[in-house]
């Protein structure tokens, strides 16, 4: 595995900053102060930062509705991405796209969508440009469970099957589709099993709050689709600590099977593995945590100091030039 200490704690602030960001959202949509409706990525913060971290710089990923952890693992500005959240003009996506359509272009971000399995047509269509255009970068498409039981998921893991793109399609299971287990609604284990179906490979990452253990499996298969043999199906097993959305009062699970959960808390997972290999110690790692709530922060202020958008900016960005 090719992890130095550098990028190992690198791994552990973008997961400290995952989860200090969507604690604080959390408490500013209590407060009213975020519009719309958002989805949290804590709980999921080994799920994201394992894979992310194993892409490189020119890939590209797609996302879904759940994406803050996704693109804070893709290093979006927090700043930006805070004041994209509330709306306002300085927010990456000058405030138009909110909590669930943010995008990084430059930085390989494609998207949040609020349509469910809506990522996977862009996913292989961005993958079909990179092996006409043979630049040599990958696409890493993510979505959740539920999302593999919408039609387009079918089509688009036959048609990159077919035409061997360079995608990995990835599932992040936290085991529920909103209020449906995902198990009552599929008949077999896991969905990572259909793969065999459309002629690709497919794993499963038993314990997707091991970040190390997400890592390991995707720079693994980032090699071999980034080899041109097409694409894989990986589907890791993690949980979402909050509800759906901020909507969701989450009667569908007892407390005892969210708690049994946080006790498999990644970041303390982590956080343990850094201490007991002698890589940081607990105080460095609190000072890690402490600069990144520090960061978060800085991104509220930032943000409930930009402006809204004017007017007129309704009228941009419509058509292409
Ligand atoms: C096409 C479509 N159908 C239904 C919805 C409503 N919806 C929003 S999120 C969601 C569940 C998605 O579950 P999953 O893919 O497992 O992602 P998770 O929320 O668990 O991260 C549904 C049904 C939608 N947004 N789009
Ligand atoms: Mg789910």
């Amino acid at each position: 595995m090719s992890l130095t200490k550098e990028k190992l704690l690198h791994m552990y602030r973008l997961m400290l900053d995952i989860r200090n960001f969507d604690n604080k959202v959390n408490q500013m949509v209590k407060k009213g102060q975020v519009p719309g409706m958002t989805h949290f990525s804590v709980g999921e913060e080994a799920a994201n930062v394992g894979a992310i971290s194993a892409i490189g710089k020119g890939d590209l990923i797609t996302s879904n509705h759940r994406g803050h952890g996704q693109s804070i693992a893709m290093e979006i500005d927090l700043n930006g991405m805070m004041a994209e959240i509330m709306g306002k003009a300085n927010g990456t996506c000058k405030g138009k796209g909110g909590s669930m359509h943010i995008a990084d272009l430059e930085n390989g971000n494609l998207g949040a969508n609020g349509i469910v399995g809506g990522g996977m047509g862009m996913a292989i269509g961005a993958a079909l440009t990179q092996k006409m255009k043979k630049t040599g970068n990958i696409v890493l498409c993510c979505f959740g469970d539920g999302a593999c039981n919408e039609g387009t998921f079918h089509e688009c893991v036959n048609l990159a099957s077919v035409w061997k793109l360079p995608v990995i399609f990835y599932t992040i299971n936290n085991s529920y589709g909103i209020s449906t287990p995902i198990k009552s609604v599929i008949n077999v284990e896991y969905n990572y099993l259909r793969a065999g179906a459309y002629g690709i490979p497919g794993y499963l990452i038993e314990d997707g709050n091991n970040v190390l253990d997400v890592y390991r499996m995707l720079e693994e298969v980032v090699k071999y689709v980034r080899d041109g043999n097409g694409p894989v199906l990986v589907e890791s097993l993690t949980y979402r600590w909050y509800g759906h959305s901020t909507s969701d009062p989450g009667k569908y699970r007892t407390k005892q099977e969210v708690d049994e959960w946080k006790k498999k808390d990644p970041i303390l997972k982590f956080k343990v593995y850094l201490i007991e290999n002698k890589i940081a110690t607990d105080t460095e790692l609190d000072e890690l945590d402490a600069k990144s709530k520090e960061r978060v922060e800085e991104s509220v202020k930032f943000a409930q100091s930009s402006p809204d958008p004017n007017l007129e900016s309704a009228f941009e960005d419509i058509f292409a030039d």
